[in-house]
C-alpha cells in the first residue's frame, strides 16, 4: 500500500519543481534563477550539454521532474567577460545523457528553466524558422490554412512602383512605373532590398545543398508544399521571382531596392498605401544579385527547372557585365529617401562572390580571373562582407580541389574561431558586439557546421552547438531569441507585422537582432534603459529597433545552423 504522507510530499514537490514555487518543505523550495543560463530548448543526447551559472555556487545538480537528483556535478572557477559584465562558472553535464526533462538547481534552491535532453530536438525549431518567410511574403494574403490565427490579407502589392530619379534613364524615366511584385519584407519594416536579399537567399539554398535530405524531409505547410520540390526551394523561389524583376532589362543593372520613401508606420500591409519606388541602381546590388541568381541557376537545373535555369544563368551574367561596366556605382541615399541603405564603400568582396558563383556555373576562365584577383581570406559573413560566401559555394563544389589554399584559410579561420570560442567566457566565437549581433554567432555556427562537413572532424559541429545553446537562451540577457522558442522568448519585436496584427503570441520562428550597443537610445521616449555592456544590451521592447528587430538575412544562418545540427548532433 503506498504511504499516503510519502506520496503527498512527492506530489507536492513536484508540483512545486513544475510551477517553480515552494513546495512548504524548505529543501524541496525552488525559484527559477534568471542566473542560471541554458539553452531552453535543451541538449541533443550525444551533444556537449553545457549551462552557465552567474552565482558563487562550486556544485550544481541535475533535477528529473520529480525533482530527484539525477546528476551532481562540480563548476570551475568563474571567468569574467568585459562584453558582459558579469562572471559566469561552466556547469558541463556532458556525461549525462539520459533523454528527458529536467532542471539544473544550485544551492538546493535556485534552478533554470526547464529542458530536455533527447532527440529531434530542434525540428520544429528548424520548421519555424524557415517558415518565417512564408509570413513575411510580401503582396499575397497569408492563408489560415497555412498561416493559422497570423492570417491576414495581401499588402503592397508592386504592381505600380514609380522610378525615383535616382533610378531613371531614357527608358525608364522618373515617374514612370513598373511590376516588382512578391518576395519577403525585408526586417520589422516594409522594405525590399537587392543586397540583403542576396546573401538571405543564397544562405538559405547553401543549406538546401549541404543539408538536402533534411530539407527533402521537411513540410512546413506552405502553399506549395504539395509540390516536388522542397518547401525551402519553393519559399526561396517566392524571393527569386521578385529579384528578378528588380533587373532593368535594357541593361541590366539591378536597382538597389524598392521601399516607400519613409518607413511605413506600424500597420498592417494592407492598410499602407505609399508610394513604392526603386531607388538606384548600384555595383553591390549587381553583383550580388549576379552572385545569387547564378547559384539559383545551377540549383534549380537540379529540379529541371530547365528554362528557368537557363533564363538565370543569362540574367545573372547581364547583372556581371553591368558591373563591370559600372565598377564603382556605390549607392548613395538620395535627400528625400530616408528607408534602410545598405551602403558599402568596397565592392572586392561582391566581385570575388560574384565571380566565383559564375565560375561555378560557366566554367569559364574570365571568372576565375576575377576570383583569383579579388580574393580575401574568408571571415564571418555579413549582408556587406559577402567573399565567404563564395569561399563556400567553391568548397563545396566539384571545383574545390582547384583551390587548395581557398581550403587551409577556411580551415584556419574556423580553427581560430574554436580558440576563440575555448577562451570565452560565453563559450562563443564572437568578440565583438555588431548591430544584428545573434545573426553573427549563427553565421559562425554555418561556417563551423561547413567546416564539420568538409573535415568531418566533430570539433566543428560541437563549437557549431555552443553557438546554438548561447542563441536559444545561454547567453547574458537569458532570452532565447527565437520568437515562441523557450520559457523566455521575445514578445515584442521590432516588426509591424507582429505589431499591428491583434494576436498576443509573436508570429513563431523569428531570430531577433540581439544585443549591441550601436544606438543605446532607440527607446529612450520609453524611458527604457539599456546596459552600456554590449553582451547585455538588449530590450525587449518594441522600439528597439537596434536590438529588437527581425530580418530575413538574421533568420537564414537560423535556419542553416537549426537544420544543420538536427543532422549532425542528434
Ligand atoms: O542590418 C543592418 C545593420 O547592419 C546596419 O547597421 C543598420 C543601420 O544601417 O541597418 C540594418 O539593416 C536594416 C535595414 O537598413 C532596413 N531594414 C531593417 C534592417 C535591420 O535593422
Amino acid at each position: 500500500m503506498i504511504d499516503v504522507r510519502v506520496s503527498f510530499l512527492l506530489l507536492s514537490a513536484a508540483l512545486a519543481f513544475n510551477l517553480g514555487c515552494s513546495s512548504g518543505t524548505s529543501e524541496k523550495r525552488s525559484t527559477t534563477s534568471e542566473d542560471i543560463l541554458i539553452n531552453q530548448i535543451g541538449y541533443p543526447v550525444d551533444a556537449p550539454k553545457k549551462a552557465l551559472i552567474r552565482l558563487p555556487a562550486a556544485t550544481f545538480k541535475i533535477l528529473d521532474l520529480k525533482g530527484e537528483t539525477v546528476f551532481n556535478g562540480n563548476t570551475p572557477q568563474p571567468k569574467y567577460w568585459h562584453l558582459s559584465g558579469d562572471s559566469v562558472r561552466v556547469a558541463d553535464f556532458t556525461a549525462f545523457s539520459k533523454p528527458g526533462e529536467y532542471k539544473l538547481c544550485v544551492n538546493d534552491t535556485l534552478c533554470s528553466y526547464p529542458f530536455t535532453i533527447g532527440t529531434d530536438l530542434y525540428a520544429e525549431l528548424a520548421d519555424a524558422a524557415l517558415k518565417s518567410y512564408y509570413y513575411a511574403r510580401c503582396g499575397v494574403a497569408i492563408d489560415s490554412a497555412f498561416g493559422g490565427q497570423w492570417q491576414r490579407p495581401a499588402g503592397h502589392p508592386d504592381t505600380l512602383v514609380m522610378v525615383h530619379k535616382s533610378a531613371s534613364d531614357t527608358s525608364r524615366p522618373a515617374g514612370s512605373t513598373l511590376s516588382s511584385p512578391g518576395g519577403w519584407y525585408d526586417a520589422g519594416d516594409y522594405g525590399k532590398y537587392i543586397v540583403n536579399s542576396s546573401i538571405t537567399t543564397w544562405t538559405l539554398l547553401q543549406s538546401l545543398k549541404l543539408n538536402l535530405e533534411y530539407h527533402k524531409s521537411q513540410s512546413l505547410n506552405i502553399p506549395e508544399s504539395s509540390n516536388a520540390v522542397p518547401d525551402i526551394l519553393d519559399e526561396t523561389l517566392v524571393n527569386l521571382s521578385w529579384m528578378m524583376t528588380m533587373q532593368d532589362p535594357g541593361d541590366g543593372g539591378v536597382y538597389h531596392k524598392l521601399t516607400t520613401k519613409n518607413f511605413d508606420d506600424f500597420i498592417m500591409p494592407h492598410k499602407t498605401n505609399k508610394q513604392r519606388y526603386v531607388v538606384q541602381k548600384s555595383t553591390s546590388a549587381a553583383l550580388d544579385y549576379a552572385a545569387t541568381i547564378a547559384t539559383a541557376s545551377r540549383i534549380v537545373r537540379e529540379y529541371q527547372l530547365t528554362e528557368l535555369a537557363d533564363e538565370m544563368e543569362q540574367s545573372a551574367t547581364r547583372a556581371w557585365d553591368w558591373a563591370v561596366q559600372h565598377p564603382n556605382s556605390f549607392y548613395e541615399q538620395p535627400a528625400d529617401i530616408s528607408t534602410g541603405a545598405y551602403p558599402d564603400t568596397t565592392y572586392v568582396d561582391e566581385r570575388f562572390w560574384a565571380a566565383s558563383e559564375l565560375y561555378l556555373l560557366t566554367g569559364k576562365g574570365k571568372y576565375k580571373e576575377a576570383m583569383l584577383v579579388n580574393y580575401q581570406k574568408p571571415t564571418t559573413p555579413k549582408w556587406d562582407v559577402v567573399h565567404p560566401l563564395g569561399v563556400i559555394s567553391v568548397l563545396t563544389s566539384d571545383k574545390r580541389p582547384e583551390f587548395e589554399q581557398m581550403e587551409n584559410d577556411f580551415i584556419s579561420y574556423t580553427d581560430e574561431m574554436l580558440e576563440k570560442e575555448q577562451a570565452s567566457p560565453y563559450l562563443i566565437s564572437m568578440d565583438a558586439y555588431a548591430w544584428g549581433s545573434n545573426s553573427d554567432v549563427a553565421n559562425d555556427g554555418m561556417l563551423k557546421l561547413v567546416a564539420y562537413s568538409l573535415t568531418g572532424d566533430q570539433k566543428y559541429a560541437v563549437s557549431a552547438q555552443n553557438d546554438l545553446d548561447y542563441l536559444m537562451g545561454r547567453n547574458a540577457t537569458g532570452y532565447s531569441f527565437v520568437t515562441g522558442f523557450g520559457a523566455k522568448t521575445p514578445q515584442y519585436p521590432h516588426n509591424r507585422i507582429i505589431s499591428a496584427d491583434g494576436i498576443k503570441e509573436p508570429i513563431p520562428g523569428y531570430i531577433v537582432g540581439g544585443p549591441n550597443t550601436i544606438v543605446l537610445n532607440d527607446c529612450e521616449s520609453e524611458n527604457v534603459v539599456r546596459s552600456t555592456f554590449p553582451a547585455a544590451s538588449y530590450t525587449d521592447t518594441e522600439c528597439s529597433y537596434s536590438t529588437n528587430e527581425t530580418a530575413i538575412n538574421w533568420n537564414a544562418p537560423v535556419v542553416f545552423l537549426v537544420s544543420g545540427m538536427e543532422v549532425f548532433l542528434k
